[in-house]
């Protein structure tokens, strides 16, 4: 019989990745979902069985961070050997205007999910991985951070977390629970969220390579990351649990990039070149040339004399109201312990992601160029 997982927070980027890794693994999945009024399964559709097959290796339970509950009950019918809790309100910006419903998500919703394992006296059985995060590091404290760098949250979000993080070590000490806070680094992929800014620039590269739109606005281009692949960070995630004994890992990949180098990243894999001018809310880029060979091979030819036409035009602005009141200005992480720990190293560098990202966004936005092309609109129920 294979182990049995559960994970909250499914349908999201890491959700989706892990439910993959796991069942390859030979694992039964089950994982929670909220209830929205439309399907949000996309990420894991591939993954979907049909409930009335028998010995299904993947599970769904509806249910909610913000419900004990609901949660206590799903533990309980489920009695899983690991439990990953990656659901969250993730947008470190909404939570500003969300802060009472993250602390309640992101805060409380990991203390419910270490009470529940108690109450049904699973502490023996149920290993717990919490997705902490390097936002807890918030204003630089040392560089590069690590388990032992203090932490300074710099938004309701790392708050919340920070929350997370310490009633995950005290349940773990008072309790002889097998808790482990993996304090993962910004880590993104194909399937990360639209309204990250990775995945905003190589949907809007895409974009504008096609001729779908002319610019993007962002916030903040200053702030320096340290990205690395979602589907190497799932693997330390399982690797965490697998360890005899529970303990905090950071993971990352040791190389920071500015948000303004990794716009320049994305567009180079289209063969595009930037010209950066002015400062602050008044920077733009301008599209400076095209290397046509690259273009004619990564986008297509047919899309070419439009993008050249667009040469000298801005093609990015800034936007203040992407600005956020407290900024985390720069992050990057030393993931020593995990490597001597777990034996974990990332496989992906920043280039394979950003080419991952942009080869899969420019085949989605064809279809959306393809759909427009044939008279369609995405999603319009009133025409
Ligand atoms: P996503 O935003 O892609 O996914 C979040 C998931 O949580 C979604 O499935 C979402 O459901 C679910 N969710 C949100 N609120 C609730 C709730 N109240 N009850 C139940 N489910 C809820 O995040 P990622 O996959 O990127 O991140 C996974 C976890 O790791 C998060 O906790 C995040 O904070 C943390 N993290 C992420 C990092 C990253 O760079 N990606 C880095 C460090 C930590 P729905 O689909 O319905 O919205
Ligand atoms: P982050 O990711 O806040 O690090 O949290 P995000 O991609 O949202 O921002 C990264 C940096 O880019 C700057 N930025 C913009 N951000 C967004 N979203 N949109 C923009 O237009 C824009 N322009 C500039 C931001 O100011 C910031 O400095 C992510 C989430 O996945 C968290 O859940 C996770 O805990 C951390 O990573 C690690």
């Amino acid at each position: 019989m294979g182990k049995v997982a559960l994970i909250t927070g499914i349908t999201g980027q890491d959700g989706a990745y892990l439910a993959e890794y796991l069942i390859k693994n030979g694992y039964v999945v089950h994982g929670i979902k909220r209830r929205s009024s439309m399907f949000n399964t996309d990420r894991i559709d591939h993954l979907y069985q049909d409930p009335h097959v028998e010995n299904r290796n993947l599970v769904l339970h509806y249910g909610d961070l913000t419900d004990s509950l609901n949660l206590t009950r799903i533990i309980g019918e489920v009695q899983p050997d690991e439990i990953y809790n990656l659901a969250a309100m993730s947008h470190v910006k909404v939570s500003f205007d969300t802060p009472e419903y993250t602390a309640n998500a992101d805060g409380l919703g990991v203390l419910r999910i270490l009470e529940a394992v108690r109450l049904l006296r699973l502490v023996d059985k149920t290993r717990i991985y919490q997705a902490s995060t390097s936002e807890l590091y918030g204003l630089v404290q040392e560089v590069p951070q690590k388990e032992t760098t203090p932490f300074y949250p710099r938004s309701p979000y790392a708050v919340a977390k920070l929350y997370g993080y310490w009633i995950t070590v005290n349940y773990r000490e008072a309790y002889g629970m097998h808790a482990s806070n993996g304090i993962l680094f910004n880590h993104e992929s194909p399937l990360r969220g639209e309204t990250f800014v990775t995945r905003k620039v190589t949907r809007a590269v895409s974009r504008i390579a096609l001729g779908i739109q002319k610019q993007v606005y962002l916030g903040n281009l200053d702030a320096k990351r340290d990205w690395g692949h979602a589907k190497d960070y799932v693997r330390a995630m399982h690797l965490i649990l697998q360890q005899d004994q529970p303990d905090d890992y950071v993971i990352a990949t040791g190389v920071t990039t500015s948000i303004r180098d990794f716009v320049k990243m994305a567009f180079a894999e289209i063969g595009a070149d930037l010209e950066f001018q002015g400062k602050g809310v008044n920077e733009v880029a301008l599209l400076a040339g095209v290397n046509e060979t690259v273009f004619k091979n990564v986008v297509g030819e047919s899309y070419l004399d439009q993008f050249k036409q667009r040469i000298g035009s801005i093609v990015v602005g800034v936007d203040p109201q992407y600005f956020r009141p407290t900024e985390v200005d720069l992050l990057i992480g030393n993931a020593e312990k995990a490597q001597k720990k777990l034996g974990w190293t990332p496989m992906y560098t920043l280039e394979d992601l950003v080419h991952d990202m942009m080869v899969s966004d420019i085949k989605l936005m064809k279809k959306e160029s393809y759909l427009r092309e044939g008279g369609y609109r995405i999603l319009n129920y009133f025409e």
